[in-house]
């Protein structure tokens, strides 16, 4: 079944420092030789993705699909090289996509957040203070709605609750400061948990766990709409107050999604879905993977840290996916997998599996992937291949955009 969904990986796997010699050196930084590869084929990929979005979706502001994901490619950009176009780049693109806002979702990524944050950072680098504050106090003008969950907020990450919380953490981050006070999160994580505790009473499952999470009905367990992802925040230090909370209510709910694993070391995109089928980051290992490593990094249990490289052992197996080579369900999104790995275990075996994956990325549109319905953008796209390749060129900092903390 799963041919059907990924090509068979065509790369050796890692025996040793020898055939990492021409990527990396033992520290994990890229040779200048494979650096300059990547660099070129940014540039290249950069020219055709300009080109390409001529044709895009005038009025999609989202990050998802539309022009906020675009400005955030390009901030990343002017993050890694410093080169102020990309900063006038994102002003341009963020600005389009103020210009149409949803009105109507509150996320980093689907909604109106994520433009509004995404501009704040840009005038801050810009050095417009004034207009940086009115985009953080529009932003906050949301957190009311989102914490008391007005029109049946849910509290996934593409449309809910912590796709919200994300764009604070994403001004904390870009600030540099506690430009957001940690109280604003905490009330979000607050709201989170309720939620959560109200569904697993509701379905009476308290015992086996006591969060529970739902989108449309269906109890998702993958990072972008399920368990997995809103864990990974509840389990960020600080955000929910009170460690027993999180010992008591966080952890058993995060061991109930392990006891999900498939043999394979694979997860359901679903609680009682029995198909092992994707391989994503939206659904199965290479978005469960993060929940895992937080986990180890919190609670010191090995077995997490397990069951997270078996993640990884999953991604490089089942190959390359037929969907394309974007982030949400794409080659660049599961190459972030092994980055995360690399970054946790320093064991350069997985960053020459990422290395792998970006050689794939690097010839881009010529195995025969199927062509996304947004071709260009942040998460279905090229700008996120891009992105992804830029976060390679400074591997023990890279970050799963829109997402990791
Ligand atoms: N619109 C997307 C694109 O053009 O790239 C395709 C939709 C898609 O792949 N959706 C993901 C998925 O896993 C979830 S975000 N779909 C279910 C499947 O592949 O069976």
């Amino acid at each position: 079944m799963s041919e059907q969904r990924a090509f068979k990986n065509p790369y050796p796997d890692y025996t040793g420092p020898g055939c990492a010699q021409d990527l990396f050196d033992m520290q994990g930084n890229l040779t200048q030789h494979f650096a300059s590869r990547i660099s070129s084929k940014i540039s290249e990929l950069l020219s055709v993705m300009e080109n390409g979005l001529k044709n895009a979706d005038p009025r999609d502001c989202t990050g998802y699909t539309g022009w906020a994901g675009i400005a955030v490619l390009y901030l990343h950009l002017h993050s890694i090289f410093g080169e102020p176009l990309f900063l006038q780049k994102a002003l341009d693109y963020v600005s389009h996509s103020l210009r149409s806002l949803t009105q109507r979702w509150v996320t980093f990524l689907c909604g109106d957040a994520g433009p509004l944050a995404v501009a704040a950072v840009v005038y801050h680098r810009l050095q417009k203070p004034h207009e940086a504050e009115e985009c953080v106090n529009r932003l906050l003008h949301l957190h009311q709605s989102v914490v008391q969950g007005k029109g049946r907020l849910p509290d996934e990450l593409l449309y809910g609750r912590v796709g919200y919380l994300y764009s604070l953490i994403f001004i904390n981050q870009q600030f540099q400061q506690e430009k957001i006070p940690i109280q604003y999160i905490q009330q979000i994580c607050d709201a989170v948990l309720a939620s959560g505790q109200s569904l697993s009473q509701r379905n009476r499952i308290q015992e086996q766990t006591p969060l529970m999470y739902d989108w449309y009905q269906e109890e998702y367990v993958g990072a972008a709409h399920g368990l997995s992802g809103i864990y990974y925040y509840l389990m960020q230090p600080g955000f929910v107050v009170g460690e027993e909370r999180v010992s008591y209510l966080v952890k058993p709910s995060v061991n109930y999604v392990c006891q999900l694993m498939f043999p394979s070391g694979n997860y359901p995109p679903c609680v009682g879905d029995s198909r092992d089928l994707l391989v994503h980051w939206c659904h199965g290992s290479p978005g469960v993977i993060y929940m895992l490593i937080q986990a180890f990094k919190v609670f010191g249990v090995r077995q997490y840290l397990e069951d997270a490289l078996h993640c990884g052992e999953v991604i490089w197996q089942r190959g390359l996916l037929k969907k394309g080579y974007g982030l949400c369900h794409g080659a660049a999104g599961n190459a972030y997998g092994f980055l995360a790995l690399f970054k946790i275990t320093q064991d350069p075996k997985h960053l020459y599996r990422a290395c792998m994956f970006a050689d794939w990325c690097m010839n881009y549109g010529k195995h025969g992937c199927r062509t996304p319905d947004t071709p260009f953008s942040l998460f279905e796209g090229m700008a996120g291949t891009i992105y992804f390749l830029a976060d390679l060129l400074q591997p023990t900092r890279a970050k799963f955009p829109a997402f990791e903390v």
